[in-house]
């Protein structure tokens, strides 16, 4: 009997009913498996498609404790809600199987996966890697936290899958066999999630679970572990990193030279690391020099990392609101430095428990001023001399842009996620470039 056919047989709920909790629903009714919805959401993201496809699905919206969840053989789990959320700890103990949707994947797929996690770098790296891949003529799926439920990747053909994937997602995953994984690095974030810093690790070392190839970052030892095949990554000193020859820098591999870094479009350091990663990650696949020329040259970066909005008065605005995190920031701050005298600084929003210390010396260093706001704008006010609480992104741009002068950056690096006033981080960088374009 096939999996899917086992599938058939239970009682399946899937709780949560955002990006994921779709992807699941679509996946499940697709394949003639009608299963129950729970979400603590009064009205969640994905009710009115629900309504609108699958009317006959039961559904509970609004407090778990409703909601039956230990009268289930099965628990699909979105991302969004912990395992030790006591409703769920419940169920578990009363013997309901709880899963994530890649799990789900994981058991149904037979494509090879490269699979990429970390604190920082993840959607550029998948990113770049489906451009190579596309480059060389493979037919290639990119899913997970980028945004693209992983299980509607399951059904097309492919040569390859590449997925972004989160702590979250890791938690609920056991087994994702992978032909390369990779962690690119790990510093502090979804502290208001996590017991401790071990605990954010640990769930991200569970990529390695199953992987033919573990790629690591050679500066960061949390994203290794002994393994039978292992490449390192690294700007310098590693089995891909940057070597500097006569007619220039060069992406190395081996200590060979390979390929001309100005060939990559995207700027900064942390991008060369990115696309070295890139080429550890699908040495598997014996991919032609050409491709990750054409691919590196190709990409032009996403939207909302580090991205040039506009030049006013020789102030130059930068909008990196996909940088909810300290350690994005602070490579925000490293990187952007070498482009200008000074960099005015906005930041603030929900920032998730984080501990602010590593911001401290680069904001010295770097910044002629901070501009604060959000929920715990209080947190960064003490981190410089010349700090400064605002209300609004519309004030702090009003602000920054009175105290920068001519050759400064002003960037929106926020170190925090938007959901304190925001929908997203999107939303919070598009706001931010049109009052750029309004001054
Ligand atoms: N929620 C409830 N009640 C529920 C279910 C969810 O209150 O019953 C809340 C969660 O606490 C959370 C929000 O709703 O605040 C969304 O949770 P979700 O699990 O429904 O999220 P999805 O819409 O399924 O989106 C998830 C990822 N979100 C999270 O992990 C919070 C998306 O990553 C991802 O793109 C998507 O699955 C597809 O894989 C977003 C994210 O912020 C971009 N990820 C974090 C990050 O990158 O730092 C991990
Ligand atoms: P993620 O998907 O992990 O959030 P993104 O590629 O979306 O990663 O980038 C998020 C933030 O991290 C952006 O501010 C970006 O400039 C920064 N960033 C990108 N690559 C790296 C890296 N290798 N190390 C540290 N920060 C990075």
């Amino acid at each position: 009997m096939s999996y899917l056919d086992k599938l058939k047989q239970q009682h399946i709920t899937i709780l949560g009913l955002g990006v994921t909790g779709l992807g699941i629903v679509r996946f499940l009714v697709r394949h003639g498996i009608m299963p129950k919805i729970v979400d603590t959401r009064a009205v969640p993201p994905g009710a009115d498609w629900l309504a609108h496809n699958v009317p006959d699905c039961e559904a509970v919206f609004g407090p778990l404790a409703e909601a039956a969840l230990t009268q289930t053989d099965m628990i699909i789990i979105s991302p969004g809600i912990p395992l030790y959320d006591r409703y769920v700890v419940q169920a578990i103990a009363s013997g309901t199987e709880v899963i994530g949707d890649v799990e789900l994947f994981a058991r149904l797929n037979k494509t090879p996966v490269v699979a990429v996690t970390g604190s920082n770098g993840k959607s550029t790296v998948v990113s770049l890697a489906t451009e190579v891949c596309k480059e060389a003529g493979l037919r290639v799926g990119l899913g997970g936290n980028i945004g693209t439920s992983v299980l509607d990747l399951l059904d097309q053909e492919l040569d390859l899958i590449v997925l972004e994937l989160s702590s979250f997602q890791l938690e609920t995953t056991w087994s994702l066999q992978c032909a390369s994984a990779m962690i690119l690095n790990i510093t502090e974030d979804h502290m208001d999630r996590y017991p401790d810093f071990g605990a954010y690790c640990a769930a991200k070392q569970r990529i390695h679970q199953q992987t033919e190839l573990l790629v690591y970052n050679c500066d960061d030892a949390q994203t290794y572990q002994a393994h039978d095949h292992t490449l390192s990554v690294g700007l310098s000193n590693a089995d891909y990193c940057i070597q500097v020859c006569s007619e220039g820098e060069y992406f190395s591999v081996s200590g060979e030279p390979y390929l001309p870094v100005d060939c990559l479009s995207i700027p900064g350091k942390h991008n060369q690391f990115n696309a070295l990663s890139v080429m550890a990650l699908l040495s598997p696949f014996n991919i032609r020099k050409q491709a990750f020329e054409h691919g590196f040259a190709r990409f032009r970066g996403l939207a909302h990392r580090c991205q040039l909005v506009a030049e006013v008065n020789g102030i130059q605005y930068f909008n990196d609101s996909k940088a909810t995190n300290v350690g994005a920031t602070v490579t925000a701050l490293e990187s952007l430095i070498d482009e200008c005298e000074k960099i005015v600084l906005i930041l603030g929003g929900d920032a998730k428990g984080a501990d602010t210390s590593p911001l401290v010396e680069p904001l010295k260093a770097h910044c002629r001023a901070i501009l604060c706001f959000g929920k715990d704008a209080d947190l960064f006010v003490p981190l410089h001399d010349k700090s400064m609480k605002v209300a609004t992104l519309q004030e702090a741009v009003f602000e920054a842009n009175k105290q920068a002068k001519a050759g400064d950056i002003v960037l929106l690096a926020p170190a925090c996620a938007s959901i304190d006033m925001y929908p997203n981080y999107m939303v919070r960088g598009e706001e931010f470039s049109k009052l750029v374009g309004e001054l």
